[in-house]
């Protein structure tokens, strides 16, 4: 194994044991070694968390390492995302996006790498946080005239809010002004299309891919 296979496992592995300095530390090695960015945020970062997720998930780790984790995770995500930005830059903004996390939901990690992600591809990126109501969005896609709108859910109890948000859209008369997307682990492209949204996306790069095809054919 290289010495970077080596390194961005071991960074996993810090985000795996909730360990925020040595997170923060490898990453800072790795971006001062020129190491992809991409992959520390793929295959380091974001790996790590999904195992505690999981692990979580099965009742095989507790609340607090969930959280020690995601920190550690976000920790490095603040040294990575400049990296993000310098290697893509593109002049003219490509088109509007806001985004957030629905009412009732605080996880905001995909949310802010899809930001980052949109912000670096060209798009002016309105990210209005977690824990956002509809009538937020409303507002924000009104005052901003976006494009797109990008509504994140991580849990199955809060993705009711992005068909709220749809609804609200409907209600007020401007749906057909803004694309919508969802994403969010639990969302599906059934459910997607059972809301009325106009796409959802596995992954931040996807959904920048989706996002201008649904700019182009508007
Ligand atoms: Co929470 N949590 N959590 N959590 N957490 C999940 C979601 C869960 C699946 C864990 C599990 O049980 N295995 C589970 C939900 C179960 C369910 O509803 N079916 C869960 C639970 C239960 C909870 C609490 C209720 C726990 C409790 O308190 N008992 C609680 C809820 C609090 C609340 O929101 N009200 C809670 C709390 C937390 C922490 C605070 C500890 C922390 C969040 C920290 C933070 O975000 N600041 C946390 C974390 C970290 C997770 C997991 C492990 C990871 C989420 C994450 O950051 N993923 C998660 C397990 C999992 O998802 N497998 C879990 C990494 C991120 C890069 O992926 O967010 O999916 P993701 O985003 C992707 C794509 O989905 C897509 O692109 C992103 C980037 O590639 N995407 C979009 C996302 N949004 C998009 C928008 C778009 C397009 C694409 O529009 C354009």
């Amino acid at each position: 194994m290289s010495a970077t296979n080596e390194m961005v496992k071991q960074l996993a592995q810090a985000v795996i044991d909730g360990d925020i300095d040595k997170s923060k530390e490898l990453t800072t090695t790795m971006v001062s070694n020129g190491v992809s960015p991409t992959a520390i945020l793929n295959e380091g970062l974001t790996k790590g968390l999904m195992v505690v997720g999981e692990r979580f998930g099965n009742g095989d780790a507790f609340l607090t390492d969930l959280m020690l984790s995601a920190k550690a995770m976000k920790t490095g995500l603040q040294v990575v995302e400049p990296e993000l930005r310098k290697s893509h830059v593109e002049r003219e903004y490509v088109g509007t996006l806001v985004i957030g996390t629905v009412e009732g939901d605080i996880h905001d990690i995909g949310k802010t790498i899809v930001a980052t992600m949109f912000e670096v591809s060209g798009f002016k990126v309105i990210d209005l946080g977690c824990d956002v109501k509809s009538q937020v969005f409303l507002e924000k896609v009104d005052e901003s005239r976006a494009n797109i709108l990008g509504l994140s859910a991580l849990l199955s109890t809060t993705m009711g809010k992005q068909q709220d948000t749809i609804k609200s859209l409907e209600a007020k008369g401007v749906r057909s002004s803004v694309k919508v997307m969802v994403g969010g682990a639990p969302v599906t492209p059934e459910w997607a299309k059972q809301i009325g949204a106009d796409d959802t996306a596995p992954d931040a790069m996807l959904a920048v891919t989706k996002a201008k095809s649904l700019i182009h054919a508007s």
